[in-house]
């Protein structure tokens, strides 16, 4: 049975800052943007608002890139705005969760300018500098942005790693150094009342340090090293050192990104008794549309995997560890468009899956938008276009000779930009977003999609997520209860069991736009049901077993009875 605590029991919401709320016109979102609607997140009943990076930064990777870790980024506001801003949560209740990136900094970095400047600086060894092989790079790894992972700097006639794009050169954790700076720099945070870390990429901080080249798996001259810096020998010890220097000093909820991490590794991260982390967020879902060349190959998901990945996930973690859920984040497409039905059922589905990420055991993560079921957006020309992976994308699509049309539907279906769009507050120009003009242009169907008119129609998406959220606050078992999977092999219903002390819940999920008949496995004996939520008005308040045989339901019906 899990322990109880208090991170297992919020529910967490994610803030993209630059398309949240600008509050000075200057078409950037901003933390004056977030303090004027904290009393719309403590509408929402959420309990915990984590945001992306807010420090000091260029904004190559929108924040990702960080250029001073103990400043605010000037777009962003001031630290007296940002304690303003804990403050108000805090005095509401909602616990604030920074962006910890310590993978790599921005290249604008005091660290990495000093670095640069010389081979015997003392910061030299901050990052991973070294000489090429026979006039090229050091090894055949790509970036994670399209190109080489090596960037040449002529200054000292060397190459630095960088993961992700050439202005985010990555850490050399090797370095101890480096490794207290970034522990002195996490306490500095939690002294200032940070409540927990959301760890960007953090298991690619311990790279093999031979740094071999990567196998070929295509033409291309640039290879994925990820064997090489993912979930590399040194972590384990990396992370157990930033536990016993911080982690164990403060009251912390942390989350870790973990690409390439399955359920059995997960346990290495957040079994309670390995002091690493809380919990992590896996890419096992996210990838389930991913082609076998990566992101920008399509491919249809099925529901089979989905149930496979989330039931090894609650299985494997169900007494020692604890899971997170989420369908997406500022890197994903939105998950209405990726996973529902962004349009005749775009209302139904979006509840369907809020219903599936509340309901199963471990902590729910929403990000801005979903919560009143925000879709990808379709610009009309590349020029809208911000995010650096896409727009990487598109140059190097184009120097191959890819096709205009393919190029863009890729970005369409996949870019994070879908991710990005300013938040739809109400239907006054930019979606009340800013009254300048903002930074990436707002979804054109912000006049329908809105958070205004999602507060005045009680049938809204955003009425059912605070009904969600509430019942998780009101019913541990919704958090705490274990997990069973029903009806293994249906191709169209998601259903599983869950049980808690002396009460058992049954959650009913239809995934699809075609009707479907569920019928309950005969093991299974209640006397009576009762509904706790459901997306369709008129679905059956109170249920007997009978009722349950060839029992139908409607598109992306959901309903969740608690059974006696
Ligand atoms: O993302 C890590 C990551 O794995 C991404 O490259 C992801 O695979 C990709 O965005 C999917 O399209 C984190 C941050 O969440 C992301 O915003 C940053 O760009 C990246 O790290 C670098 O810090
Ligand atoms: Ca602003």
């Amino acid at each position: 049975m899990p322990k109880k605590k208090w991170w297992k029991e919020s529910v967490v919401y994610q803030i993209y800052p630059r398309s949240f709320k600008d509050s000075n016109g200057d078409g950037t979102g901003d933390i004056r943007g977030i303090i004027s609607k904290l009393d719309y997140l403590q509408y929402l009943g959420i309990n915990m608002l984590w945001i992306s990076p807010i420090y000091s930064s260029p904004n190559v990777d929108n924040g990702y890139d960080i250029s001073d870790y103990r400043e605010i980024m000037a777009e962003m506001g001031t630290m007296a705005d940002w304690e303003e801003l804990r403050d108000g949560l805090h005095s509401r209740n909602i616990k604030l969760m920074m962006d910890l990136v310590v993978n790599h900094t921005s290249d604008q970095h005091r660290w990495f300018q000093e670095s640069r400047s010389s081979k015997d600086n003392p910061y030299r060894n901050y990052y991973i500098w070294r000489p090429g092989k026979d006039g090229k790079e050091p090894n055949n790894w790509s970036s994670e942005f399209g190109g080489s992972a090596w960037e040449y700097d002529s200054l000292t006639e060397e190459y630095y790693l960088h993961i992700f794009s050439k202005n985010q050169p990555d850490l050399n954790w090797e370095n101890k150094t480096v490794r207290f700076e970034i522990y002195d720099m996490m306490k500095w945070w939690s002294d200032q009342g940070v409540d927990g870390f959301r760890m960007d990429v953090i298991n690619m901080i311990a790279k093999d340090p031979e740094l071999p080249d990567a196998p070929i798996r295509d033409s291309s001259p640039y290879q994925w090293g990820g064997q090489f810096f993912i979930n590399g020998p040194r972590l384990r010890y990396y992370l157990r050192e930033m536990y016993v220097k911080v982690l164990s000093k403060y009251d912390l909820m942390t989350v870790g990104e973990t690409r390439w991490v399955d359920a059995d590794m997960a346990r290495l991260f957040v079994d309670d008794y390995r002091h690493e982390l809380n919990m992590l967020f896996h890419f096992e879902l996210l990838e389930l549309d991913y082609g076998p060349s990566g992101k920008w190959e399509k491919k249809a998901w099925e529901l089979a995997d989905f149930k496979r990945i989330i039931s090894s996930w609650q299985k494997k973690l169900a007494d020692y560890g604890w899971n997170s859920h989420f369908l997406s984040n500022h890197d994903h497409p939105r998950m209405v468009s990726r996973f529902g039905n962004d349009s005749t059922y775009r209302v139904e589905s979006a509840k369907m899956l809020a219903t599936l990420l509340h309901t199963l055991q471990g902590t729910p993560y929403l990000f801005q938008g979903e919560e009143i079921g925000m879709t990808n957006v379709r610009y009309s020309c590349i020029e809208h276009y911000r995010d650096i992976e896409t727009l990487n994308m598109y140059e190097e699509g184009l120097k191959n000779t890819k096709d205009l049309m393919e190029l863009t539907e890729m970005i369409c279906e996949k870019g994070r930009d879908n991710a990005r769009t300013p938040m739809q507050w109400d239907n006054s120009p930019h979606g009340g977003f800013t009254d300048g003009t903002p930074w990436i242009p707002v979804n054109p169907n912000y006049e329908e999609i809105n958070v205004e008119r999602a507060q005045e129609d009680q049938n809204s998406i955003l009425h059912y997520y605070r009904k969600l959220i509430e019942l998780r606050h009101q019913y541990p078992i919704l958090v705490y209860g274990d997990y069973h999977l029903l009806l293994h092999k249906h191709t169209q219903i998601y259903s599983y069991l869950r049980h808690w002390e002396e009460d058992t819940l049954l959650v009913i999920l239809n995934f699809f736009q075609e009707s479907t008949t569920f019928n309950l496995p005969k093991r299974i004996k209640f006397k009576i049901g009762r509904l706790l939520i459901t997306n369709y008005s008129d679905t059956k308040p109170a249920i007997e077993m009978q009722d349950l045989k060839d029992f139908s339901l409607r598109p992306y019906e959901a309903c969740v009875y608690l059974l006696d």
